[in-house]
């Protein structure tokens, strides 16, 4: 397709009350039409809007339309993007790169965000759109924490950190081998990997982890991809007094 005449992607995001992208699944992909050098624009919607945009019939983001084509899921979204736009850098160079990242992102969504999610709930749910408050703390309370209450889920979540800490070791003893997860540049993984921490600083009033963690090189590093994606000014701190929303210090006058 030519770049002259193509149009932005849309890209339908659900956002904070302060505009920020939520969703991990959004960021994997705001990274993978990064990635691929293509334009996109962010529709913003509220959690409740989900269902009336596009004619009803989707219930989660994100969800993308391009070219009058529709896809919702962000993996269905990334192959999408592979399989129509062949001429720009692949996000799966091969089909055992796409399963080592969904084998990564089973773990992780089993072994590390529901615990974070149990210390972040309330957070998110606080910093919600308005007209998104009732709904999430219903359905959530409901279906992910079987009817107890958000503050009951969060109660007690600094003693939980050091656990979740400890969780994200295969990161760290990867990363001390490699740069990236992907090996020497970033891949799909890192791309997963880094969303579940831009999700963690969208929302967090305590951060999950400690300034000295050996994880702060690769995390710089993924936020700075793209002109520095991941990096927001309305961000939250992932280590205690340590800005998201900035370059460290050292790259800035390196
Ligand atoms: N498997 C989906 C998961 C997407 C998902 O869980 N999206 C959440 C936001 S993090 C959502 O839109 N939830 C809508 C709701 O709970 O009403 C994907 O990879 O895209």
């Amino acid at each position: 397709m030519s770049q002259v005449t193509r149009l932005p992607i849309r890209l339908y995001d659900v956002v904070l009350a302060n505009g920020v992208t939520l969703s991990p699944f959004v960021w994997r992909i705001r990274y993978a039409l990064a990635h691929k050098g293509l334009d996109y624009e962010i529709e913003p919607v509220s959690f409740t809007g989900i269902r009336k945009i596009l004619g009803g019939g989707y219930e989660q983001v994100p969800i993308i339309q391009d070219h009058g084509r529709v896809i919702a899921d962000s993996w269905k979204i990334a192959q999408y993007l592979d399989r129509t736009y062949t001429e720009r850098p692949l996000l799966f160079r091969t089909y055992g790169e796409y399963v080592a990242a969904r084998f990564f992102d089973r773990w992780m969504f089993r072994d590390v965000v529901p615990h974070m999610y149990h210390c972040y709930v309330l957070d998110n749910y606080n910093q919600a759109l308005p007209e998104d408050r009732e709904y999430l703390r219903e359905s959530r309370e409901r279906t992910f924490l079987g009817g107890r209450r958000l503050e009951e889920v969060v109660s007690g979540r600094e003693k939980r950190l050091p656990a979740i800490r400890d969780s994200l070791q295969p990161l760290r003893v990867q990363l001390a081998e490699t740069p990236w997860l992907g090996g020497l540049r970033p891949n799909y993984v890192d791309f997963c990997a880094l969303s579940v921490f831009l999700w963690a600083a969208a929302i967090n009033t305590l951060p999950p982890l400690e300034r000295s963690d050996s994880l702060f090189d690769w995390l710089n590093r993924g936020f700075d991809l793209y002109g520095g994606l991941g990096r927001d000014e309305r961000l939250h701190p992932l280590a205690p007094g340590y800005p998201t929303g900035r370059p460290p210090e050292h790259r800035l006058t390196a």
